[in-house]
């Protein structure tokens, strides 16, 4: 039997870029293409293999770029098709593929089909939405709530009915049982592939599907019909990554979605490992619970049911997420030491690795002090509904400095000069305070900036292929504080270990490691010394093995 060889996506790390908040090529405050083009050597040196570009398509932008209005252009404040070939190409040159996002589960209410849709019932586009009589009562049909605050279900006067939105108001779902939609989209995403690009990460694939009626809304009883049938009319023949995000996908169920004999995809991004975290009731909104334990377990779970078949991908953080060095590990003193720490546990594991902007100079979360500072329509849509409930001005600040989107979508930041050297104007919104100290241009001019360990760690995947496909298995399962694994192919072993706490901690050796006590390959810190128990200081990060 012939082996194909692997896949340049396993080891291929990416790295997620919100261009509303990456580079400023104009000064309108604004971040755009021609300004990501400026910063593809960044990138190059990073050594990353490809891009996963938030959305640039024509849109609105009530949630920046994933409310689309014209699936065939780009937003004017990013630039143009040509200035998107030219990213394309650019990039390439760099060994570097685009990704594009895929947001098909909804568009905007200013879509052309949209609008058909509400001029008349008698259009072919009247049924790519789901439209619904009210209630008895003239209320909506059921009591669903959006994810950005209020209904679900919206009234068009000139319709007579409700239509069906999971996310912003003026973001209707599409609906999927109807074939002439299906045929739209996937023409689309033909039209992109033909232009070179490197795949897509698909926005909330779990909800397409869904039946409204039944009110069964993820991994709905149409999904994975419409997923094989997509790959099937698109990008099946073709050398692509694709990456579906899904709030809903366990690992109990993750090889419905890229095992090798289902034909859907090559990998998910599931959320378990995150939204452990959130309080039960208040979500993203409420208090943090992480708790390292049950962070492993998941963790550990996705990399077992994936050991043989279907692959992960590995990450922290995204633009919808807050800052992994504020979250789970220490913004203050520790900062350069817990981003490289957290960088070693996450990415040694088995999968491929999603960077997202700041992550590689360790930028933190902002702290906002007035409800006017924060742009997400998440955050302001459930600041009306948490203020209407009684939640004080000041409590849902700092939940959402915490915790909210606004986090991730500060905007990057390039140097110690105004506006951190992201746009010669005024940014869309406010710059993190600590750019002065934390900056790119600072950070990778030093030998020990978190820049330079992500270098490293990048390089090391594409080297070693231990890290690409060996085992996986804890050690210390239960270890408060400790996030320690062993990686294993043919013979080779490698031993990882991160400090998840702000104070030196011990665990007893495990035997395998005496072998390879001297072999150090990663080390964020002072030496540490074999013996019995090995001995970490705060927030360190050790890797033995190979040499
Ligand atoms: O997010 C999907 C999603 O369900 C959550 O992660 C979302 O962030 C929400 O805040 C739940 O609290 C995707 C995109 O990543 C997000 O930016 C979009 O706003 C959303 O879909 C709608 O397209
Ligand atoms: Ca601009």
């Amino acid at each position: 039997m012939t082996q194909s060889p692997a896949p340049w996506w396993k080891a291929a790390t990416g790295y997620q870029i919100y261009p509303r908040s990456f580079c400023d090529s104009n000064g309108d405050g604004i971040g755009d293409i021609p300004g990501i083009i400026s910063k593809l050597d960044h990138l190059r040196d990073l050594g990353i293999g490809f891009i996963w570009l938030s959305p640039v398509y024509r849109s609105p932008m009530r949630d920046n770029g994933y409310d689309i209005s014209d699936y065939y252009d780009i937003a004017h404040e990013f630039g143009t098709l040509d200035d998107f070939d030219r990213l394309v190409a650019e990039a390439r040159a760099r060994d570097i593929r685009i990704v594009m996002d895929l947001v098909i589960n909804h568009c905007s209410s200013d879509h052309p089909w949209f609008k058909a849709a509400c001029a008349t019932t008698d259009c072919a586009e009247h049924d790519y939405f789901y439209w619904r009589e009210a209630a008895p009562d003239g209320g909506p049909p059921d009591d669903q709530r959006s994810c950005f605050g209020g209904p679900a279900w919206v009234w068009v006067e000139d319709v007579g009915k409700y239509y069906f939105a999971m996310f912003g108001h003026q973001q209707p779902d599409l609906n999927w049982q109807n074939p002439a939609l299906r045929r739209e989209i996937y023409d689309m995403m033909n039209w992109w592939l033909d232009r070179g690009i490197g795949g897509f990460r698909m926005d909330v694939i779990e909800l397409i599907g869904k039946d409204v009626d039944a009110r069964h809304y993820y991994e709905g009883p149409d999904m994975h019909r419409y997923i094989q049938e997509m790959r099937q009319e698109t990008f099946g023949s073709r050398d692509v990554l694709t990456v579906g995000e899904s709030g809903a996908v366990t690992a109990r169920n993750a090889l419905e979605y890229s095992g090798r004999d289902r034909g859907e995809l090559d990998m998910m991004h599931g959320f378990n490992h995150i939204h452990a975290a959130w309080d039960p009731d208040l979500g993203r909104f409420g208090p943090s619970r992480f708790d390292l334990v049950t962070h492993k377990r998941i963790l550990a779970d996705w990399q077992s049911a994936l050991a043989d078949d279907g692959w992960n991908s590995l990450f922290l953080s995204n633009h919808d997420l807050p800052r992994p060095v504020s979250y789970y590990g220490d913004e203050g003193r520790y900062r350069t030491r817990s981003a490289k720490m957290l960088a070693v546990a996450m990415y040694m594991m088995k999968g491929t690795p999603f960077l997202f902007q700041g992550e590689e100079i360790g930028m933190t979360n902002v702290v906002y002090e007035r409800i006017d500072q924060f742009r997400d329509i998440e955050t302001l849509g459930q600041y009306k509904d948490r203020s209407a409930a009684g939640v004080s001005d000041a409590d849902f600040i700092a939940g959402a400095n915490l915790h909210g989107r606004d986090n991730a979508r500060t905007p990057m930041q390039w140097d110690a000069t105004d506006a951190a050297g992201f746009s010669s104007g005024t940014p869309w919104i406010d710059v993190n305070p600590n750019y002065r100290d934390i900056n790119v241009a600072d950070d990778r001019q030093r030998p020990d900036g978190v820049f330079a360990f992500y270098r490293e760690l990048i390089a090391l995947r594409k080297t070693y292929a231990t890290l690409r496909d060996g085992s996986f298995d804890l050690i210390e399962q239960d270890h408060p504080d400790v996030f320690a694994y062993v990686r294993a192919l043919e013979g080779e072993r490698l031993f990882v270990f991160a400090n998840f706490s702000d104070e030196e901690v011990s665990i007893k050796t495990p035997a395998g490691l005496y072998a390879y006590a001297h072999t150090v390959l990663i080390n964020t810190d002072t030496p540490v010394t074999v013996s019995d128990t090995i001995t970490l200081a705060p927030y360190q990060a050790v890797v033995f093995g190979m040499d």
